[in-house]
């Protein structure tokens, strides 16, 4: 137990001598992280715990026994999202914190983690110091974040927020074929707890920025203003495969070749549009996928985003346009399948002004920034004021096992979510 906690714990109040002293235990949420980035690690140092696989319920099954250890009632709902409520004085909407564990394929040990690891801190840490709260608390961990198994991404915090149906969700199918239902019944996953509930007073979600800003302005917290809009969609072009000597170039149907066009347009898109637009094509499988054989057909992945919408729809548009002009002049035809699309999300004002009123008192600057990756936040935010903090990540690397981030940030950072959420538990209404 840090010194700051045994303070707390003497008096036990929550007035703000007691609060205002309070600090978290970062070795022990470092600890946390580090045992949930060991389940199931890889040789080269990554976390792959996609969602629903047996690594990412083992970290799930992990997660549960601390929530349970550390007091919280824990329930799961029908989608996997594992909820844990801290009772506070009152009987009112909780304020709410959580993210995600399950990991992209290649992934680093905070992306998601943190923000649940910090949010388990904070229960810890109000414990150790018998602190109860007016509002109760909620720590929430989502089903499938990532969207690399199944799509589309934010999955359990948008059903959670009532933009995706539950059936829909799911019927989701992954690549080996098996639905998302059938992963979580075999998981001991498919809750029965109500579906978006509770309502939360308010969210905040501590995530590593993921992004180069903080660390390149060698600051430590930013307040996250607004999320960019993000569109992916999975293309199909079939051609005709032949053979790679004897086929006349003006007769080739090269779907290999057309692959390779649609990840330099894209790239040649955003450099054009500038401002916030970015792509990229990061999925590309080739059939039949020889040395000597022209590619009968490929398969990719284009990812595009925006802060602004009416950009967004522009890039969109553009693509279009230029794979219809494709499938002509290389006489192919190309397919897209929309696998997730969400719009530009500008997060709650009162919410931020807590966040860095929290940061001067802790005497930490603070900038107020945007996230150029999607997160739970942006779903919730549908149904409740809700806001990030960001701590740096070291040389902006993320979606990586190098993902790193300095302790003593984490600590400022779960600090700060520790008081911002004293102060919004302390706020009266319904
Ligand atoms: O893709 C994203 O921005 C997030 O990591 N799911
Ligand atoms: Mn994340
Ligand atoms: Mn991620």
């Amino acid at each position: 137990m840090s010194a700051a906690n045994t303070r707390g714990a003497r008096d036990g109040g929550t007035g703000p001598a007691s609060v205002g002293a309070l600090g978290v235990d970062a070795g022990r949420m470092m600890r946390r992280i580090e045992a949930l980035a060991a389940v199931d690690r890889r040789d080269d140092g990554s976390c792959c715990r996609l969602a629903l696989t047996d690594s990412d319920r083992a970290g799930r099954d992990l997660l549960v026994s601390w929530m349970k250890d550390a007091g919280l009632d824990v329930r799961i709902d029908p989608i996997g999202n594992i909820i844990g409520l801290r009772a506070g004085r009152q009987y009112g909407a909780p304020v709410m914190t959580g993210s995600h564990i399950d990991t992209v394929a290649t992934g680093g040990r905070f992306d998601g983690v943190l923000g649940v690891c910090a949010g388990l801190e904070v229960v810890e840490t109000l414990n150790d110091a018998g602190i109860l709260t007016e509002r109760p608390l909620a720590l929430v961990v989502f089903t499938n974040e990532e969207g690399v198994r199944f799509q589309p991404d934010m999955m359990g915090s948008l059903v959670f927020a009532g933009g995706l149906p539950l059936e829909e969700a799911l019927a989701a199918t992954s690549p080996e074929g098996v639905t998302l239902a059938a992963e979580l019944h075999r998981g001991g996953y498919a809750g029965a707890a109500p579906c978006g509930e509770p309502r939360p007073h308010a969210y905040v979600e501590l995530h590593i920025e993921q992004g180069p800003v903080l660390d390149r302005a060698e600051e430590v917290l930013g307040s996250v203003a607004d999320l960019q809009g993000i569109s992916w969609q999975e293309l199909t072009i079939r051609g005709v495969s032949n053979h790679a000597g004897t086929t006349p170039m003006d007769l080739r149907r090269d779907a290999g070749f057309c692959a390779a066009a649609v990840a330099v347009f894209v790239r040649e898109l955003a450099q054009r549009m500038g401002g916030a637009q970015v792509a990229t094509v990061g999925q590309m499988q080739l059939s039949p996928n020889l040395v000597n054989v022209i590619a009968r057909e490929a398969r990719l992945s284009v990812d595009l985003r925006n802060t602004d919408d009416l950009r967004l729809q522009a890039a969109e548009a553009e693509l279009t346009d230029f794979l219809a002009l494709l499938a002509l002049r290389e006489g192919v035809t190309i397919e897209s399948r929309p696998l997730a699309r969400t719009e530009p999300v500008v997060f709650d004002l009162d919410v931020l002004t807590v966040i860095e009123a929290v940061a001067a008192d802790l005497g930490q600057p603070i900038r107020r920034m945007t996230s150029g990756a999607g997160h739970d936040a942006q779903m919730i935010a549908r149904i409740a004021p809700a806001a990030m903090i960001f701590v740096p990540s070291i040389g902006g690397v993320s979606h990586n096992p190098r993902e790193d981030t300095r302790i003593e940030h984490l600590e400022i950072g779960a600090n700060v979510l520790l008081h911002t959420m004293l102060r919004l538990a302390a706020e009266p209404g319904a």
